[in-house]
């Protein structure tokens, strides 16, 4: 089983680069192309549809969006997802090691036999509550998303994800009068299977409409400061995890007063890179 204390190299090798970092905060996302692999791709795909037919089973609506939290509970592929080499080292480059996971969502979009419309989307920033009862300008960053692409994704109206750039400094985004058209600068993210967008909790986005033919298929995995409480229940058994301690940090393992003031030696990923990236254990 590939684990980040066995096989230290596939992770350093992806750590942020300056341009990834700079690109991050000017952007308030970062696109990582080709994170997974083909299989791996295939295998999260029929993890997904597996829960769209569940979802179905239960009179969900078959041209509507599929949001199903928690999926990292369905374990299976969703397990090598906590820590994939290809992310985790460019979510610790920008949070740091104090983190866990805090939600989960798959998402699955089928066609919705809709014609286009040009009404502005439902822009938001993410976590709810936290944008009104924090009263800083601007806002406090506290967590990321990472999401994974599992179709093709490569032109407007496929479903995408839109967002404005450089929005995650403001508190409020300016919408188009009348509600029709998108608010300046607002753009939709185009990306191949496999693709992995790390996007700012703060940057103003939104999920649209499918108005193509095709399905389309993400996975959503927050990470924020492990002092956040957490969105799921997030019900995996850490033993489906396997031995990992840094694995079962992101799954939330250690006690209440470590996620605050943690001594040495209670945070595994803080030890780990104490060990093999000490510029990053800071
Ligand atoms: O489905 C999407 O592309 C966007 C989802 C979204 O709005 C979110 O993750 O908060």
């Amino acid at each position: 089983v590939r684990s980040i204390e066995r096989d230290p190299e596939r992770w350093l090798a992806n750590r942020l680069t300056a341009g990834e970092r700079e690109r991050f905060e000017t952007d308030g996302y970062l696109l990582v192309p080709g994170a997974l692999d083909a299989g791996e791709v295939a295998a999260l795909g029929g993890a997904v549809d597996a829960v769209h037919r569940r979802f179905l089973a239960d009179g969900g609506d078959p041209r509507g969006e599929c949001a199903w939290d928690d999926c990292l509970a369905e374990g299976g592929p969703f397990v090598d997802l906590i820590d994939h080499p290809a992310t985790l080292p460019k979510v610790w480059g920008l949070l740091g090691w104090n983190i866990s996971i805090y939600h989960t969502q798959l998402n699955v979009k089928p066609p919705s036999g809709k014609p286009p419309r040009t009404t502005t989307f439902s822009y938001h920033q993410d976590s709810g509550r936290v944008n009104r009862e924090l009263e800083t300008d601007p806002p406090a960053r506290l967590s990321l998303k990472v999401a994974y692409y599992l179709t093709d994704v490569l032109a407007e109206g496929y479903g995408n994800t839109w967002l404005v750039p450089g929005s995650q400094a403001c508190k409020r985004l300016p919408l188009p009068a009348g509600g029709n058209g998108q608010p300046d600068g607002a753009r939709a993210i185009l990306a191949p299977a496999g693709t992995a967008m790390i996007f700012d909790r703060r940057v103003w986005h939104a999920g649209t409409r499918n108005w193509s033919d095709q399905v389309r298929r993400v996975v959503f995995y927050g990470y924020g400061y492990r002092w956040l409480h957490r969105k799921d229940d997030m019900a995996l058994d850490p033993a489906a995890a396997g031995p990992s301690p840094v694995r079962r940090q992101l799954l939330g393992a250690g006690s209440p007063r470590s996620r605050y003031a943690p001594r040495d030696g209670e945070v595994p990923l803080r030890d780990w890179l104490l060990e093999h990236s000490p510029e990053e254990a800071l």
